[in-house]
């Protein structure tokens, strides 16, 4: 027997059995309870960080428990394999970011297999092969076909030194990243995915996701950013168009003092043809930073255009200004602006000595000073006419039934989501399907020629993407007319990929559709798991992929993440554990050194799932000390003979309260793990269970028999944790079958009554007496019992009892006269 705990040879054991075994791999078994169990794959940057195995374990201690709960439990893992970080290791190292991709998945998925995470390998992917990509050029094809996706010009970031455009993390302080030089904006023509139509499906399916957290709901409800509002209409002077608004307040209509453009806004661009100061702030604009967020920190600045508008109920005159802070893609890219009500616009008319109106009182008896700042809340209407009076939503829909019965504004709602803009300048990801006629224009990619290869024998030197000067790649004819025409030589955006793996999964090896039926077996995915930086983006494309598939016929259900638990960081001193701060720790160092379980088991105990985990050596060494108490207790206790089916019967009250304590554990550890996510406090009960059984110091036969029950018990309840040591301790404890093909075990319900329990008698209701009674016994026997004792006898001889009241597994009152 082996005596010392030696976690590489009992890691590597365990390992090779389930190997061999192939004790993770799954078909659709309909007899069965499904559970797919998903943690969002990883890209394949060269190792694994603490994050990931946090990410991984957790989801591992899931599918097992769940496994044992007797499920057809699907857990795949795969690689999110197109990205940036290829391109600069290509620059940097000289390697086809290819070559370098796969070197990393090989050496990762190695890591991965060394924590003994139960995935079905079988069903591994990568999202950079053909094999995969190729359905998503199919999806766009479809999508296209449908009108769902659509070409416009949009900004890019363009380095004019390198001549080349670049992805906003590539932007620093407004310069390239590389050689320093000021970056422009550019319009360039750019594939976008129609979310908007999907906006209110997103939002109001919403409701359906009760298994996710609450935050990450309203993250999403926010980026949505669904409001109700009035497009406005106001005629122009000397002209016979009009200039469209979108307001959310139509109540503040009476306050409006200038009406603001943005800078493209058609209306600007025209009246800059004889304006040549409106022209240089158009020109200045263009080359601000693309970002929204750049674009609302940057200082508000604006031109008057020299155009006026009409005010749709004073008939006054209004002037209208070309502002920065106006964006062209939101609304109508034009407002009013009310500047004692909106603070944007407060700013904006100080600067440049606009009038200030105010149409809107406070309700409360709150103070108010517009010459400080605007006052933006809702209130009673002054300065306004025929609306004089009204309040808040009253307000709001006066003005907006008049100015729709006078045929000048329409009722509206409004997103704040966009279109998703999936055109990517960049080398490394999938090739956009679709061919570049001058006759025919945009087509798509006939089914029969997908995928589109990209090409993986390339230089990338940092000069734009390869394949741009590749003739033998761009170079095609019309699928339509047959002439010369040119490929797409843009690549997707990588959130592409990460959008529909999870379906795949069910089906990865299908060559002949995207999805088949055994994605309706599998989906949707039970329980999800991943960082909350993916709260919006990541799973809000995900979420829309699911409802184009599901509206392609590719799958049926709304919602592809019924559970969602989002973990939180690593931490180390306080600080995120990160390559930039220099504070990581290197998980490889952890595993050579420990093993994977005193890792596994170190992350699972130091937070619930959901918090920051702050990394700690001591907590690393504790994890270990506490794996080889387990070691020794199950080593010892089999060295006197392992027992099997003994008898729990005519236990002594310690042993039985040993075996409650046994049970107790696993009713809180099944809660723990299964319910509520929280493995660190299941631990802790376990821990708590080990002391008491490290304490039994008892060589009866009996005792014996119970610790066999008590150790199995650990060993079950610690397996989807720790599953290496615990694969080994079950054969130590003399079992046969795999302790990865056992059943979670079931709380015996007679171990957890207490048989005999402590009363407390009072006397007029002071303490006199504890007395020991069975659990169950009733009233009769219990008053027999205390009235034997010695000192409730002496508070109660000689006097006459006038009540006796029993709480039931508590105390019993004894009232006395005089
Ligand atoms: C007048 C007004 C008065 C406004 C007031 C606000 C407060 P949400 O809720 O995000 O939809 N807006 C409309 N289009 C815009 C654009 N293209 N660029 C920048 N701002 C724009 O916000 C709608 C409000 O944002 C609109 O209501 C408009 O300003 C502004 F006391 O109109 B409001
Ligand atoms: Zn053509």
């Amino acid at each position: 027997m082996q005596n010392e705990y030696r976690p590489d040879q009992v890691e590597s054991a365990a390992q090779q059995y389930w190997q061999e075994n192939n004790s993770f791999h799954v078909v659709e078994d309909t007899s069965k309870e499904k559970f797919y169990c998903l943690s969002m794959f990883p890209y394949p940057s060269g190792q694994l960080h603490m994050g990931h195995v946090r990410n991984y374990t957790i989801g591992d201690v899931i599918a097992r428990y769940q496994r044992m709960q007797g499920k057809n439990v699907l857990q795949p893992m795969g690689w999110d394999a197109f990205g940036l970080p290829a391109e600069n290791a290509a620059i940097k190292n000289k390697v086809a970011p290819a070559a370098w991709t796969y070197q990393n998945i090989d050496y990762m998925r190695g890591q991965l297999q060394r924590l003994g995470l139960g995935y079905d390998w079988q069903r591994e992917l990568a999202t950079c092969t053909p094999q995969y990509y190729r359905w998503e050029q199919w999806l766009f094809t479809c999508l296209f076909e449908k009108g769902l996706v659509y070409k416009k010009t949009a900004a890019v970031n363009w380095c004019p030194h390198d001549q080349t455009v670049l992805a906003n993390e590539q932007v620093i302080d407004g310069c390239c990243w590389r050689c320093d030089t000021k970056v422009e904006r550019r319009e360039i023509p750019q594939w976008f995915m129609k979310i908007t139509d999907y906006a209110d499906q997103l939002l109001a399916d919403l409701d359906q996701l009760d298994g996710w957290p609450e935050q990450v709901k309203t993250m999403q409800a926010n980026w949505i950013g669904r409001s109700e509002g009035v497009q406005i209409q106001f005629d122009m002077v000397g002209s016979k168009e009009t200039l469209e608004v979108y307001t959310t307040r139509p109540d503040t209509l009476m306050g409006v003092s200038y009406l603001a453009v943005a800078a493209e806004h058609p209306l600007a661009l025209r009246a800059a043809n004889d304006n040549p100061i409106l022209q240089t702030f158009i020109d200045e604009c263009r080359k601000m930073e693309t970002s929204e967020a750049a674009m609302e920190t940057a200082e508000k600045k604006g031109v008057d255009t020299g155009l006026l508008a009409i005010h749709p109920v004073t008939g006054e005159q209004v002037p209208v200004w070309a502002a920065n802070f106006v964006l062209m893609g939101y609304g109508t890219g034009a407002v009013m602006s009310v500047p004692a009500h909106d603070q944007r616009d407060f700013e904006f008319a100080q600067k440049y000595q606009l009038p200030i109106k105010q149409v809107i009182k406070p309700v409360n008896q709150q103070e108010i000073d517009l010459t400080k700042a605007a006052f933006t809340d809702k209130g009673e209407l002054i300065n306004s006419k025929q609306f004089d009076g009204l309040k808040e939503q009253e307000a709001f829909d006066a003005i907006a039934d008049f100015l729709v019965s006078q045929n000048k504004g329409e009722r509206q709602v409004n997103y704040r989501l966009r279109d998703w803009g999936v055109s990517r300048q960049r080398y490394w990801g999938t090739p956009i399907p679709i061919i570049n006629c001058d006759d025919c224009g945009a087509v798509a990619v006939p089914e029969q020629d997908l995928p589109v290869v990209l090409p993986e024998d390339v230089i990338v030197d940092g000069s734009g993407s390869p394949i741009k000067s590749m003739p033998e790649f761009y170079e095609c004819s019309c699928p339509k007319c047959g002439k010369p025409a040119q490929r797409e030589t843009d690549t997707f955006d990588t959130f592409f990929e990460s959008s529909w793996y999870f379906a795949r999964f069910a089906c990865p090896d299908n060559s002949e559709a995207m999805l088949d039926e055994r994605a309706d077996y599998w989906l949707p995915v039970d329980q999800y798991i991943g960082g909350i930086e993916h709260a919006v983006l990541h799973l809000l494309y995900a979420r829309f992929f699911h409802k184009l598939m599901r509206d392609e016929g590719l799958i049926s259900g709304d919602e592809p993440f019924k559970n969602l638990l989002t973990q939180g960081m690593v931490l180390k001193d306080g600080a995120k554990m990160s390559k930039s701060k220099g504070n990581t720790v290197d998980p490889q160092a952890l595993i050579d050194q420990y093993g994977a379980d005193t890792s596994r088991l170190f992350m699972m105990f130091a937070a619930p799932p959901e918090m920051s985990l702050e990394w700690s050596d001591q907590g690393v060494d504790g994890a270990n000390r506490f794996l080889r108490r387990l070691w020794r207790a199950v080593t010892e206790h089999a060295e006197q003979g392992v027992v099997k089916a003994g008898d729990l019967s005519d236990l002594s009250e310690s042993l039985q309260a040993l075996r409650r304590q046994a049970h107790q554990t696993l009713a809180k550890v099944s809660d723990d793990i299964g319910r509520r996510h929280t493995f660190n406090t299941a631990i802790a009960a376990v821990m708590e269970l080990m002391n008491s059984l490290t304490k039994l110091n008892d060589d009866n036969e009996k005792a014996h028999v119970v610790m066999q029950e008590a150790l199995e018990l650990v060993v079950l309840m610690l397996s989807p944790i720790t599953p290496h040591i615990c694969h080994h301790l079950w054969q130590t404890l003399g079992h046969d079958e795999a302790i990865v093909n056992v059943s979670w075990p079931t709380i015996d319900e007679t171990a957890l009554k207490q048989d005999k329990i402590e009363l407390m008698v009072q006397v007029n209701g002071k303490l006199r007496a504890k007395i020991s009674v069975a659990a169950d016994a009733e009233q009769k026997d219990v008053e027999a019992l205390a009235f034997a004792d010695e000192n409730v006898q002496r508070f109660t001889d000689g006097k006459e009892v006038r009540k006796v009241i029993l709480v039931p597994g508590r105390l019993l009152n004894i009232v006395v006269a005089g």
